[in-house]
């Protein structure tokens, strides 16, 4: 096996041993902004700091959480694994880094993955505040998370069939597609023109590859956004950090919600 598919072998039997079950339903990766959205999902039966748990590594960024916690889904005996970590490109530990999180959850069981994010928008009608599932990326980062010649379909990489179920659960949910450059710097304004006439609606620094990632572990998988600025150039003011997370905090209770119900449904749809 490969050494990466060791480290996320390992790390699933800690995190299942820890928590005392078979296996793990659902996993959610936590964005910025999204730290205190899985507060709903149910009872968080075990919890693991990330850097206790083989691969993982204690965040670099503020207000990103660093715990790899077990949720029960209400009474349907399912559990969400909820990874309050992740590794960004940007960090420059390298691609199966990045990847390792969703290993590990497909390790633990999971079959489905929703991943969550805080990016930019660049539109206007896309403001702050507001959480867009992703339909389609681009992957700008010119690197995959895959070795070898590891041919992936991704085509409705984005499932319909999970996109369809946050639809019925709020018919005002918008989508749009999630363009990954590899940062750690923000886009020039010119670079998001360019992405938004490439056909991209939202920015970020992640999702892209865990979600390539994710469908080679034979994942199904949904992406949400929060808007938590506008792209560079978009509006007249310059990006500041504190924007970032105040447009975060005011969007709390709403993706809070959406957040479980979508993932109650979904474990409703797998009985
Ligand atoms: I929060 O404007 C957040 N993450 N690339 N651009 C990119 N990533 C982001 C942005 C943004 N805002």
């Amino acid at each position: 096996m490969n050494d990466y598919m060791e480290t996320a072998r390992s790390a699933a039997a800690t995190i299942n041993g820890n928590a005392g079950v078979q296996r793990h339903d659902i996993a959610l990766v936590l964005g910025s902004g999204w730290g205190e959205a899985a507060g709903l999902l149910g009872e968080t039966v075990a919890s693991l700091p990330a850097e206790q748990v083989p691969g993982f590594h204690s965040p670099v960024v503020a207000g990103h959480g660093g715990r790899l916690d077990t949720v029960a889904i209400g009474d349907t005996g399912r559990h969400a694994l909820v990874l309050g970590a992740r590794t960004h490109y940007y960090e420059g530990r390298g691609v199966d880094a990045v990847a390792h999180g969703v290993r590990t959850a497909a390790a633990a069981g999971c079959t489905t993955l929703v991943l969550t994010n805080g990016c930019g928008s660049t539109r206007e009608e896309f403001a702050p505040g507001s959480p867009v599932l992703i339909s389609d990326h681009l992957n700008l980062t010119a690197v995959s998370p895959l070795h070898g010649a590891d041919f992936t379909d991704l085509t409705d990489l984005y499932s319909a069939r999970l996109r369809a179920l946050a639809q019925r659960i709020d018919p005002s949910l918008a989508e749009g597609v999630y363009a990954q450059f590899p940062g750690p710097h923000y886009e020039t304004p010119a670079e998001v023109r360019m992405a938004r006439t490439l056909g991209a609606d939202l920015v970020g620094m992640s999702t892209a590859l865990e979600a390539i990632a994710a469908r080679a572990c034979g994942m199904e998988l949904m992406g949400i956004s929060l808007v938590t600025n506008l792209g560079a150039g978009v509006s007249a003011t310059p990006l500041d950090h504190a924007e970032v997370l105040a447009a975060g905090q005011a969007a709390g209770p709403r993706i809070s919600r959406l957040l479980a119900d979508i993932v109650a449904g979904i474990a409703a749809e797998e009985d």
